[in-house]
C-alpha cells in the first residue's frame, strides 16, 4: 500500500547522529561529556532526534493548510504514550544510525533508552488506545491534534508491601520532558463558578468567580517514516497571576500563593480520588479545563484560516474519547452563542455537525452523571445550555418523557455525549451491539442512523515491529521489506508458513528467546526466578473484578491442589504471570491482588512445584513492562464476563505476537476468533446472552461451589486462611462475595475454565501443533492494526481522506 509513498524522514547516519548528540549534550543540556550522566546522554539523543521530526512536523503542517484538510481534534483525558525515544527512532528508521552514534559515545544503547521515564498519562485501554491512534493518525495521514492534560504527576507508582498493593506519586516531569516545545504564547482563560447574566439574544454574559490559565505543550507524534506528523498538545493549568502581592507583603505567604495552589492543582495528578465532594469538583474542573481549552485553540485555528464558526464541521471532527470530555457539547454552544453571536439552534446544529462521541464501556459507574448542583455552581452557564439542549431534544424527538440528560438531579453525560454527537460508536462489534440494546436503546431508536462499530486496533510499530525484534527481523525477511510494519495485512502471507516446519522453527526460536529474556528481567528486577522453557501464561491489565483475576488465580489454586494430589499427572509446566493495579479506593481489587501474592507465595515456596507451576506479580505494570512481557507470552488470558470488557486490546497484542488465547466470548475476542479459527484460540464459558440468562433465573453462585469440589476445595481453603499463614478472615470479604453474589460470576464460569485450560495443557504438549496455531495467530492480525481502525474513522465518522 505504502511502497510508492515518499519518506520525509531526513536520512542520517551514524557519524552525523553522534555529532548532533554531542551537540545537543553541550549546547541544549550544558553538560560536558566528561561529567554526562546516563540521563544527559538519553536527552541529548532525544533532542538530536526531535531535530529530525521536526522538518517533517512543519512539512505535514503546511500540506495540510495547502491542501485545505479537515482535521481532526481527539480530545481525551488520558494518552498512555510510555516512552517515546525508541518509538521515533524506529518510525524514521533511525534505530541503526543510533546505535552506532550512542555506542561511539560509549554509553549502553538499551540502557540509555531504559532511562527514559514511562509516561503514565493514562490509567488503561481508553489511554493507550488514544496513544495507538496518534501513532496511526500521523502514519496514515490524518491532519490530526491530540488534546489532553499535561498531569505533573501520572499514574501512581504501584509497590507491594507484604503483598498489599501499596501507592506512590509517579514523577515523570522530574527530569525534563525533552520531547515537548513549550508553546507559552499559547494560553487560554478559563472559568470556573461566578454569575451569568442575560446578554442579547440567546446569550449570555458568564462572569467566572475563578479563572486559570491553560497553557499548551507540545508533542510532535511522527508517523511511519515520518510521511506525516501530528501534534499531541497538552495543557498545563497555571495561575493568572503567579501570587498576590499584598498577602505577600503582609508576611501572608500561604494566602499570597493560594492563586497558583488553586491553577496548579488541576493539572497535578490523573485521576483525583473522587470519593469526596473536593475530588468530584476537581474532576469536573479538569474535565471542563482540558476540553474548554481545546475548543478555544480549535476556533482560533479556524478563524485563522479566515473560516466562519459556521462552517466549522465541514472543517474540522472533534473526537470525545469516552464521556469525560463530554462537556465539549455545551462548551461549544456557549462559545458560538456568547462569544460568536450565533443563535442556539444554530450553535447546537454546529456543535453536533462537528462532535463525535467513542463509548468504551456500558460499566454504570463509567458513564459519568455529575449531580445538577455542582454543575450549577462550578459551571452556571454550561447548566442553562445543558437544560436547553435537554429541552430541545425532548420536544424534536416528541418524546418528553424518554430519555432525559438531566434527570433526578443528575446531568448523564453519557446521554448529553449521545446527543451533542454527529456518530457515536463502540469500539468493537459486540460491544456496539450492547450499546444498542442496553444503555443507549432509547437514543439508539430515536437516531438509529447515530451509533457505528469501529472495532479498537493497537499499531504494529510500537506493538510488534518495537518490541519484538526478533519477529521483526523475521517478518522483515519473510515478507520483503518493513513495510507491513504500516501495512499489517501483509501478514496474512504467513498462514501458509504454519505448515512449513522450518519457518514454524524459526518462530519458535524468537519465542524462546525473548521468554530467556523475560525470565532474565524478572529475576533481576522483580527476584523471581522462573524457567523459561515453561509456558508463560500471562494476564496483565487493571485490576477489576469483572475482568476476572479471581478466577485465574483460584484455577492457578487448583491447578496447585491437582499436582499436589496426584505428582504423576500430566499437566504443561507454566509459570502464570500476573501485571496491574487496583484503583486506590477500590478495596476489593486490593484484596484481589493480595490473594494472588498469597497464592504465589505459597506456590513458589512449595518444593514440589519446581518446574511444574510458578507464580509471578511484578510490581509497577506499565507500558514498558507490557513490552517485555507481550513478546514473551505463550497464553493471553482474556477471560472477562461475557458482555463486559468492551473491546480489549492486551488482546490483540497478544496474539499478534504469537501467543494462543484463553477467552470468553467477549468484547474483541469474538472477532479475534472469527480472524485466527476457532480452532486456534480457547474459547470458554458462558455467552454475554447466557451470563443475563443466568442472573434472571436468580443466580446462586454456591450450586456451582457445590458442584466443582475443585472450586470447592479453592474457596475453602481461603476461608481456611491456607494461603494467609492461617489468617481465615483476610479473605474474607472475597469469599462471602464468591458464595452469596458473585455479580461477575466467576463462580458459573469456573469448570468451564478450569477444563479449557486442560485442554491448553494437551495441546502444549504438542509443540509443533502449538506452534502451528501460534503462527497462525499472528498471521490472522492484519485487521488489529489501528491503522485498520483509523480509516474506518475517518471514512464513517470523520469524512476525511487519510493523506497517505
Ligand atoms: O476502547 C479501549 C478500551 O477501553 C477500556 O479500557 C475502558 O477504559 N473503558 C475498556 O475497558 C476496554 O475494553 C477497551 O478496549
Amino acid at each position: 500500500m505504502h511502497d510508492g509513498a515518499t519518506d520525509t524522514a531526513k536520512q542520517i547516519d551514524g557519524e552525523a547522529l553522534r555529532v548532533a548528540m554531542a551537540h545537543s549534550l553541550r549546547y541544549a543540556i550544558g553538560k560536558d561529556p566528561v561529567t554526562a550522566t546516563l540521563s544527559d546522554w538519553r536527552l541529548a539523543l532525544t533532542r538530536a532526534v526531535r531535530d529530525l521530526v521536526v522538518d517533517p512536523w512543519f512539512a505535514a503542517t503546511r500540506r495540510a493548510y495547502a491542501e485545505k484538510r479537515k482535521r481532526v481534534y481527539y480530545l481525551s483525558m488520558e494518552f498512555l504514550i510510555g516512552r517515546l525515544l525508541e518509538d521515533a527512532i524506529h518510525n524514521l528508521g533511525l534505530e541503526a544510525a543510533a546505535r552506532e552514534a550512542v555506542a561511539a559515545h560509549g554509553v549502553d544503547y538499551a540502557a540509555l533508552v531504559d532511562d527514559e521515564p514511562d509516561a503514565a498519562l493514562g490509567n488503561g485501554g481508553l489511554g493507550r488506545l488514544a496513544a495507538c491512534f496518534l501513532d496511526s493518525m500521523s502514519t496514515v495521514g490524518v491532519a490530526a491534534h491530540g488534546y489532553g492534560i499535561r498531569y505533573e504527576h501520572g499514574l501512581f507508582r504501584q509497590r507491594f508491601d507484604q503483598g498489599w498493593q501499596g501507592e506512590e506519586p509517579e514523577d515523570w516531569l522530574r527530569q525534563r520532558h525533552a520531547w515537548e516545545f513549550e508553546r507559552s504564547e499559547v494560553a487560554y482563560p478559563i472559568g470556573f463558578g461566578g454569575e451569568v447574566s442575560p446578554g442579547e439574544g440567546d446569550g449570555a454574559l458568564w462572569t467566572p468567580s475563578d479563572t486559570v490559565l491553560a497553557a499548551a505543550y507540545d508533542t510532535p507524534i511522527p508517523g511511519w517514516r515520518g510521511r506525516w506528523t501530528n501534534t499531541l498538545r497538552l495543557w498545563d493549568a497555571q495561575p493568572v497571576r503567579e501570587f498576590d502581592l499584598e498577602p505577600f507583603n503582609r508576611g501572608d505567604y500561604m494566602a499570597a500563593a493560594a492563586p497558583s495552589v488553586f491553577a496548579e492543582t488541576i493539572s497535578r495528578v490523573l485521576y483525583p480520588d473522587d470519593t469526596t465532594p473536593q475530588g468530584k469538583e476537581l474532576r469536573l474542573k479538569q474535565e471542563y479545563f482540558f476540553t474548554a481549552a481545546s475548543l478555544a485553540d480549535i476556533l482560533r485555528r479556524h478563524r485563522a484560516m479566515g473560516l466562519e464558526p459556521r462552517s466549522l464541521a465541514a472543517h474540522a471532527a472533534i473526537q470525545l474519547n469516552d464521556t469525560h470530555p463530554a462537556i465539549a457539547g455545551p462548551e461549544l454552544v456557549r462559545l458560538l452563542v456568547d462569544d460568536h453571536g450565533l443563535d442556539f439552534d444554530e450553535a447546537f446544529d454546529v456543535a453536533s455537525a462537528t462532535l463525535n462521541y467513542t463509548n468504551h464501556t456500558l460499566m454504570p459507574e463509567a458513564l459519568e452523571r455529575w449531580s445538577t448542583d455542582l454543575m450549577g455552581h462550578a459551571l452556571p452557564r454550561h447548566m442553562q445550555i445543558i437544560e436547553r439542549i435537554d429541552t430541545r431534544h425532548a420536544r424534536e424527538t416528541k418524546r418528553p418523557d424518554s430519555v432525559r440528560i438531566v434527570d433526578n438531579g443528575e446531568v448523564r453525560m453519557g446521554d448529553l455525549a449521545f446527543i451533542s454527537a454527529h456518530r457515536v460508536n463502540g469500539v468493537s462489534a459486540l460491544h456496539t451491539d450492547l450499546m444498542k440494546q442496553t444503555v443507549f436503546a432509547e437514543l439508539h431508536a430515536l437516531h438509529p442512523e447515530k451509533i457505528v462499530n469501529q472495532t479498537n486496533g493497537v499499531t504494529p510499530r510500537r506493538w510488534l515491529y518495537g518490541c519484538n525484534a526478533g519477529m521483526r527481523r523475521l517478518l522483515t525477511e519473510t515478507l520483503g521489506s518493513e513495510e507491513w510494519a504500516a501495512d499489517l495485512d501483509r501478514i496474512a502471507a504467513l498462514a501458509p508458513l504454519a505448515e512449513d516446519a522450518a519457518f514454524r522453527e524459526r518462530f519458535q526460536a524468537i519465542k524462546t528467546d525473548n521468554k530467556r529474556a523475560c525470565a532474565a528481567w524478572l529475576e533481576r528486577e522483580h527476584g523471581v526466578s522462573v524457567d523459561p522453557t515453561a509456558m508463560f501464561d500471562i494476564q496483565i491489565k487493571r485490576i477489576h473484578e469483572y475482568k476476572r483475576q479471581l478466577m485465574n488465580a483460584l484455577e492457578t489454586a487448583a491447578l496447585y491442589n491437582a499436582i499436589k494430589a496426584d505428582p504423576s499427572a500430566e499437566f504443561a509446566p507454566r509459570v502464570k504471570i500476573f501485571g496491574g493495579k487496583a484503583a486506590p479506593g477500590y478495596a476489593m481489587a486490593k484484596l484481589i491482588i493480595k490473594l494472588i501474592n498469597d497464592i504465589a507465595a505459597t506456590i513458589n515456596a512449595d518444593p514440589a512445584m519446581k518446574g511444574r507451576l510458578a507464580v509471578a506479580y511484578p510490581a509497577n505494570y506499565n507500558v514498558s513492562m507490557a513490552e517485555i512481557l507481550i513478546p514473551a507470552a505463550d497464553l493471553s488470558e482474556q477471560i472477562s464476563t461475557a458482555g463486559k470488557e468492551a473491546s480489549g486490546t492486551g488482546n490483540m497484542k497478544f496474539a499478534m505476537n504469537g501467543a494462543l488465547t484463553v477467552g470468553t466470548l467477549d468484547g474483541a475476542n469474538v472477532e479475534i476468533r472469527d480472524a485466527v479459527g476457532e480452532e486456534n484460540i480457547f474459547i470458554f464459558g458462558q455467552t454475554a446472552a447466557e451470563v443475563l440468562a443466568t442472573r434472571a433465573n436468580g443466580y446462586a453462585p454456591q450450586s456451582f461451589i457445590d458442584a466443582d469440589p475443585r472450586l470447592a476445595q479453592v474457596v475453602e481453603q481461603i476461608e481456611a486462611g491456607f494461603f494467609s499463614g492461617g489468617d481465615g478472615e483476610r479473605f474474607r470479604a472475597v469469599t462471602e462475595n464468591l458464595r452469596g453474589h458473585d455479580w461477575f460470576q466467576v463462580c458459573a464460569d469456573f469448570t468451564s475454565y478450569y477444563d479449557r485450560q486442560r485442554v491448553v495443557d494437551d495441546a502444549w504438549a504438542k509443540p509443533e501443533e502449538w506452534t502451528r496455531k501460534a503462527v497462525l495467530n499472528a498471521a490472522g492480525m492484519g485487521v488489529f492494526s489501528s491503522d485498520r481502525t483509523i480509516r474506518g474513522y475517518a471514512a464513517e465518522v470523520w469524512g476525511v481522506t487519510p493523506a497517505c
